[in-house]
């Protein structure tokens, strides 16, 4: 992850562990805190890594959470409106 410093420059990067191949990543405001957080979804271990937001442009180490086999996307949404969102991630068949 690189941050942005305000002045179209980046900081040196800052390595968020999966513990294994990851191909994409999106990020939305899962806990409805005000801060983006992102989520990755992980084929090895077949599992969604979710980095919640520090509120500091740091992140938390990645919580796991099961999935079908080989995760390949994932998408976010607050179905209910209530500033918190469910996440979906696809698998492979
Ligand atoms: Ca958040
Ligand atoms: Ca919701």
């Amino acid at each position: 992850m690189l941050l942005n410093d305000g002045d179209g420059y980046f900081s040196v990067k800052t390595e968020y562990e999966t513990g294994g191949r990851s191909w994409t990543v999106y990020s939305a405001d899962f806990d409805g805190d005000g801060f983006l957080d992102f989520a990755v979804p992980e084929s090895d271990s077949d599992s969604l890594c979710v980095f919640m937001n520090n509120t500091d442009g740091t992140f938390t180490t990645a919580v796991k959470y099961a999935t079908g086999d080989s995760p390949q996307g994932l998408y976010a949404i607050d179905f209910d409106g209530d500033s918190t969102n469910i996440i979906f991630s696809t698998i492979d068949f």
